[in-house]
């Protein structure tokens, strides 16, 4: 009888419940967007920093060709009274040029990233409001909202959404990342092949150049790169030191190939400064840089309620205070 009553019971609950107590996407994984990326060899797919099996920065252009480029994109989560602040670093192993003898700009490495601001409505994945992504000297700014006015920063247009994803075009070789296909060389399609990649939770290298659907794999980025910060110097992970509200940080990755060290951290970059920012703030202290670049917004909290670096990096700048 026990056990006929446990059947039913389970019955009832699978019938009455089946969806009811799923759990909501969480917004990092609702809104990662869906990237267009111009491909004109490997050395443009995303992959992971420590991709090659080391987190040594310094020989990942050389590896490059020996290890295969599994999709990742780094993700990070931080949140207000009222907002999503989600942001996104994708590494490639190179900044290249089409020739070989990179008369311009090329270095090893290189990590460009976005940002985006969700509202929390109730709703389980929130309402996106405006997009941010980094491109060569550049911030640039999307509204998804007809009230994100532009404060620093003029709004370029509105977020590109396919299928409801937030959606990037990123350039091959330099690997700038845009709102829009117009802005990048993808507004001559005849220059860019297409890898577009996907959130579709495995991290697969894309079968050939161009190709449909690759998907990606989200990685948080507290437990990968921020965890290897201490790693610094030459022939390590990361080098170039600054420091943020007290705490010594690399702002870049070990390289040594062409360009020395020069491709950023996602904590390190010092674009759009205008408006009394630092190095640091678009990623530490994202709802004070969006106010700052996006003009103000009603109802918008700079109060955070999860913001891990916060304590990090006070524990960082008392371990540096002199005794
Ligand atoms: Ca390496
Ligand atoms: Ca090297
Ligand atoms: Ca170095």
């Amino acid at each position: 009888m026990a056990k006929i009553r446990i059947i039913i019971a389970a019955a009832v609950l699978a019938f009455c419940c089946r969806g009811a107590y799923a759990q909501p996407e969480a917004p990092h994984q609702a809104w990662a967007p869906v990237i267009q990326q111009c491909a004109a060899s490997r050395a443009d797919f995303i992959t992971a920093a420590d991709f090659d099996g080391d987190w040594i920065g310094g020989n990942n252009w050389e590896n490059m060709d020996k290890f295969p480029l599994p999709a990742v994109v780094y993700y990070d989560v931080k949140e207000t009274h009222t907002h999503w602040f989600l942001f996104y670093t994708l590494f490639h192993p190179r900044d290249y040029t089409p020739d070989p003898e990179c008369p311009v700009s090329c270095h090893e490495n290189d990590a460009e990233s976005l940002q985006l601001v969700v509202r929390k409505d109730g709703s389980g994945r929130g309402a996106l409001e405006l997009m941010e992504t980094l491109a060569h000297s550049s911030i640039m700014l999307y509204a998804n909202n007809p009230a994100v006015r532009g404060g620093t920063l003029k709004v370029t247009g509105p977020v590109t959404l396919t299928n409801g994803r937030p959606t990037v075009f990123v350039e091959q070789y330099g690997h700038g990342i845009y709102g829009t296909a117009r802005e990048n060389v993808m507004a001559n399609p005849a220059a860019c092949r297409v890898v577009r990649y996907l959130p579709l939770g495995r991290s697969e290298e894309p079968a050939g150049i161009p190709s449909a659907k690759t998907s990606y794999a989200l990685v948080p980025l507290y437990d990968t790169l921020w965890r290897q910060r201490g790693c610094m110097g030459d022939g390590r992970c990361f080098d170039g030191a600054f420091t943020y509200r007290g705490a010594v940080l690399p702002s870049s990755f070990d390289g040594d190939d062409f360009g020395t060290d020069s491709a950023n951290t996602p904590w390190g970059y010092g674009q759009a400064l205008e408006g009394g920012l630092v190095s640091g703030d678009w990623f530490f202290d994202p709802a004070r840089a969006i106010a700052v670049h996006a003009g103000p917004l009603d109802n918008f909290s700079q109060t955070y309620v999860v913001n891990p670096y916060m304590a990090d990096l006070e524990a960082a700048a008392a371990g540096a205070a002199p005794q």
